[in-house]
């Protein structure tokens, strides 16, 4: 997919993403008037739908054809929008912008970030069972995908890796130690949302694995990419305040430099290309996501 052709394609899921997280708010069971800004704008303000872009590319690429998949593949992104929600408090890494916006808590307060934010959990698991239900899906597989939605959002998954991002404030990690930290709090949720892709498509176990290799690859590159935007964007083009070095975290940039952390994010892109080949799945779309995750510019 050449550069043109991959910039109309992220635009066209954006817009499918973003009108179906309009409709997961809408069948929200409760959400009170004061709670309802913070919501909103946690998810619906202007994020790439990375999450569920991938986990869309892995359903199709494994053969899915029912339309629903995007209802299913927002479940990720309200676990997203609630991380970065609760991310930003003042008693995480206090952030004044996320987005081009001031955050949740800084115009709708902090008890309607944390509250809301904490809605969003158990919506997003009721959310995946309820659309997979409507998706015909097997009852197997519907427990398979929000037992996969929970892992990668947990302690194993994102939520422990926030927890070791707290406790490594202030220490010189090394890489092992780096790595074990991001393969939680940014890859769990990424590989997950591929995995839920291939367990909707109903793809085999081969075609799993391959597709979570892929995942557990441009995970680790996404978050390498995001270490060297931090330390070389602005706050104008990121929507964010740079904050690594505020916070005295350890990053991939401090480790290795700005190239040799650029070189890494590209050999984990081969890394994640050669399982989709290996895994025998041709798929343009996964191929041009993993170029675009390092490539980006936010
Ligand atoms: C407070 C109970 C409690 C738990 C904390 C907040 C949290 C759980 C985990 C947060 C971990 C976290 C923020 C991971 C995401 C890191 C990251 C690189 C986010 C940016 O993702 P993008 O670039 O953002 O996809 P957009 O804005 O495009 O959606």
């Amino acid at each position: 997919m050449d550069q043109p052709s991959l910039g109309a394609y992220l635009e066209s899921e954006r817009q499918e993403v973003e009108a179906a997280l309009r409709r997961a708010l809408d069948e929200m069971p409760f959400l009170p008037d004061w709670l309802a800004g913070a919501v909103r704008q946690g998810v619906l303000s202007a994020g790439k739908r990375l999450r569920p872009v991938l986990c869309m590319a892995a359903y199709r690429a494994l053969g899915g054809r029912r339309p629903e998949i995007v209802d299913l593949a927002c479940a990720l992104e309200l676990i997203h929008a609630y991380s970065l929600m609760h991310d930003d408090l003042p008693c995480m890494d206090d952030a004044p912008l996320r987005r081009g916006l001031p955050t949740p808590h800084m115009v709708h307060g902090e008890s309607a970030a944390l509250i809301g934010g904490a809605m969003l959990i158990p919506g997003a698991a009721l959310h995946a069972w309820e659309v997979s239900s409507r998706m015909d899906l097997p009852d197997p597989v519907r427990r398979e995908l929000v037992r996969t939605l929970c892992r990668a959002a947990g302690g194993g998954g994102m939520v422990g890796g926030q927890a070791l991002d707290l406790l490594g404030e202030g220490q010189a990690l090394g890489r092992e130690a780096l790595d074990a930290l991001h393969r939680r709090k940014t890859g769990a949720l990424l590989s997950g949302a591929l995995r839920m892709g291939g367990l909707a498509a109903e793809g085999t176990e081969a075609e799993l694995q391959a597709i979570e290799r892929y995942g557990a690859a441009i995970g680790l590159a996404f978050q390498i990419a995001d270490d060297v935007l931090d330390a070389t964007a602005d706050a104008a083009a990121l929507g964010k305040e740079p904050s690594d070095a505020l916070l005295d975290k350890s990053t991939y940039v401090s480790l290795l430099g700005v190239e040799a952390a650029r070189g890494e994010a590209g050999a984990l892109v081969d890394e994640a290309l050669t399982a989709l080949r290996e895994g025998g799945i041709q798929a343009p779309a996964l191929e041009a996501l993993a170029r675009y995750i390092v490539e980006r510019d936010r």
